[in-house]
């Protein structure tokens, strides 16, 4: 059989710490060891893209100061951009993360394209472009425009996928393509982290999120402070953003000694490797990538039981959910994994083998390329 040709694919994400932007780099990455040209558009560069790789490219989008303008557009200079690197690279798709605005940007950018050269769309939502945004009347009409000019549309679970046809009667077939993990190796050995972070015969419990209030940090916190015996563990909270509004709940909670954060973290595989259980506590969750770096290190996790995690974990096989937000139930499931070593390891390399084959790279990166092939030839 004759090889397929390599695409060019255009990829815009939000490049800095967040779940679609890591995705998206991801992506990008295995799309260029596949033998691909991947063209990022974004207004700086994806801050987990490699440097230097082959046929990756990376392409600022510019944004000059207009007085005139009381807030600065984005929509408009990325647009031109995605139609410039369209012509200058023969994209043949251009695939967006986050449907705000990066959807409608790439419409138009279709539309100022030359008919015969004109990229095919593809939009992934990621989770809270549907469920925050799609219900706000100033941008849910916009979001639902993108979505039905898009050439394919896919979600990161069946149940953001239902909750888009839900939320924004979008009338038109929507792919589910799960999150998928490609670890860097770690640099660090599990005990020079375990060192650097001071802890001796502690469990490691690791939290990783960007701190938005939809992932819950009050709960969190609140739950960590239920857990028994309190000398057991520490919480490692890994933190894409600044954790300085929280620190005087830990003050009031009494749990400075339990509580270490790192901001920014690059190597997560090193810190992962080292943790013994996660904890995560949002309110709305379309996949958890987070949950799943952590099982891709055998590390199980307590969740609440939310958006799409139910088909990422299932509870007391490959992690433990807790249906409420409640902290005292949460603390219980935590103590359930913090004080059963022989079932933490059960539980833990039962979610290493589900996060090894449902969503490592060569389960989900195929999916994205037939999907491409499809919009491609569907001309
Ligand atoms: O988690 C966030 O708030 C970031 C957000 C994003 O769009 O950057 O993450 C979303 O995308 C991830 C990758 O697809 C999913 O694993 C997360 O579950 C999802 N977050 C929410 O739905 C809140």
């Amino acid at each position: 059989m004759v090889n397929p040709r390599p695409l060019h694919i255009g990829i815009t994400c939000y490049p800095t710490v967040g779940g679609s932007g890591i995705l998206a780099s991801a992506l990008g990455e295995e799309l260029a060891r596949r033998g691909h040209e991947v063209h990022f558009i974004s207004y700086e560069r994806p801050f987990r893209m490699p440097v230097g790789a082959p046929r990756l490219h990376f392409h600022p989008v510019v944004i000059n100061d207009y007085e005139l303008f009381k807030y600065p557009d984005y929509t408009l200079p990325l647009s031109v951009k995605m139609a410039e690197v369209t012509r200058d690279c023969a994209l043949d798709v251009l695939h967006v993360h986050y449907a705000v605005p990066h959807a409608t940007a790439a419409i138009l950018a279709r539309a100022m394209s030359p008919e015969a050269k004109r990229p095919r769309v593809v939009t992934t939502l990621h989770g809270t472009d549907t469920t925050l945004l799609g219900r706000d009347a100033g941008y849910g009409p916009a979001i639902r425009h993108a979505l039905m000019r898009s050439d394919a549309v896919t979600a990161v679970s069946a149940w953001l996928r239902d909750e888009t046809h839900r939320l924004l009667a979008v009338d038109r077939p929507i792919d589910v393509i799960h999150n998928f993990f490609a670890p860097k190796t770690p640099r660090r050995s599990r005990e020079d982290v375990r060192r650097e972070l001071g802890l001796r015969d502690e469990a490691m419990i690791v939290h990783l999120s960007n701190l938005r209030p939809v992932k819950r940090i009050d709960l969190l916190l609140e739950t960590i402070a239920r857990v028994r015996p309190r000398e057991a563990f520490k919480l490692v909270i890994l933190a894409g953003g600044d954790f300085s509004p929280f620190l005087e709940q830990v003050r009031r909670l009494g749990i400075e000694d339990r509580v270490l954060v790192r901001e920014n973290v690059v190597d997560v595989e090193d810190y992962l490797q080292a943790a013994d259980l996660g904890l995560f506590t949002s309110q709305s969750e379309s996949f958890c990538l987070s949950l799943l770096e952590a099982m891709w290190f055998g590390c199980p996790s307590v969740s609440t039981t939310v958006g799409g995690i139910p088909e990422v974990v299932t509870s007391g096989e490959t992690g433990v959910l807790v249906p409420t937000a409640d902290p005292d139930a949460l603390a219980r499931g935590v103590e359930s994994l913090l004080n059963d070593p022989d079932r933490r390891q059960t539980i833990g390399r039962a979610a290493q083998a589900r996060a090894r084959t449902a969503f490592c790279a060569d389960a989900i990166v195929p999916q994205y390329e037939a999907l491409y092939r499809r919009v491609c030839d569907g001309a």
